[in-house]
């Protein structure tokens, strides 16, 4: 780089702690849509006894790539611009057991007081022509900064373990190829498409004669997440008192400080 003077080199450290400040509130807007889902699928397992989230990833991209979507898609290289218009910059992906749980997860998301939809596609009822599916969810959630609150765009993708196991291996594929992908092997992956959405249906259906038999899932699986529940530090005594206040029967009065 050539030698700057003081006034540049001012607005360089100016410039630095901008993009600094507008990559974090991506980050910010990320952790608190993790912490709303891992809030909705542990009050959820807690309450059914099973957890329709099975696995959850976030992932920010990079300055270098923000750039390069910039350039590639014609986006004026102006914080605002960016964050008006490249909308993955903060990406969450939720993969579920099975395709109802996908529409639970976006319906309990989407119901959230404070995080506005801005935009839903539905790869799973309209699958790509490639076979690709998955339910994809833009929001908006407010991020609380020291001078101002900043609505931040965070993308959603749900979908399930089949669905995730295709488009990863699709994804490298299409990578490895830089794109023009074999015409052979196109039509094996759409095979291999239709193969993980008959996996995806005959588990559905097999998981909802299980639940209509009402088999108490402690019964076929130890690992059933109440812990937490049963975790919680919770005497007899405390117990008791909650039960006369839920029986109408007065409560004697418990030893302070406790
Ligand atoms: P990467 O590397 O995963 O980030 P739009 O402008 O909104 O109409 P856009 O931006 O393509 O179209 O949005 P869309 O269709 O919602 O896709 C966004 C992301 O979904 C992609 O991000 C992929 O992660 C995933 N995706 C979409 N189509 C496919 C597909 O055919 N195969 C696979 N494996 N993933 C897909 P990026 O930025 O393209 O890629």
């Amino acid at each position: 780089m050539t030698d700057l003077g003081i006034n540049e080199r001012n607005a360089l450290r100016e410039l630095k702690t901008e993009l600094t400040r507008f990559i974090m509130s991506y980050k910010f807007a990320t952790d608190e849509m993790m912490t709303k889902i891992n809030i909705l699928n542990e009050e959820f397992s807690s309450i059914h006894d099973y957890n329709p989230i099975e696995h959850v990833r976030s992932r920010l991209k990079s300055p270098e790539g923000i750039l390069k979507k910039a350039l590639r898609t014609g986006c004026p290289l102006a914080l605002d611009e960016i964050r008006d218009h490249i909308q993955d910059i903060a990406g969450i992906r939720i993969t579920c057991s099975f395709i109802t749980d996908t529409y639970r997860v976006c319906d309990m998301l989407s119901r959230q007081q404070d995080v506005t939809v801005l935009k839903v596609k539905d790869y799973i009822a309209s699958p790509k022509p490639n076979g690709y599916k998955s339910l994809h969810l833009l929001v908006a959630v407010p991020v609380f900064m020291s001078d101002r609150v900043q609505p931040v765009t965070v993308e959603i993708q749900i979908r399930t373990i089949a669905m995730d196991f295709w488009a990863s291996l699709e994804h490298k594929i299409y990578y490895k190829y830089g794109g023009s992908v074999p015409a052979t092997l196109l039509v094996d992956l759409k095979r291999a498409a239709d193969v993980a959405d008959r996996l995806d249906v005959e588990m559905e259906r097999l998981h909802e004669q299980v639940v209509a038999l009402g088999i108490d899932p402690d019964d076929v699986d130890d690992h059933v997440n109440l812990d937490l529940l049963s975790q919680l530090p919770m005497s007899s005594e405390v117990l008791e008192a909650f039960a006369r206040g839920l029986t109408g029967v007065p409560t004697p009065k418990m030893n302070e400080g406790a």
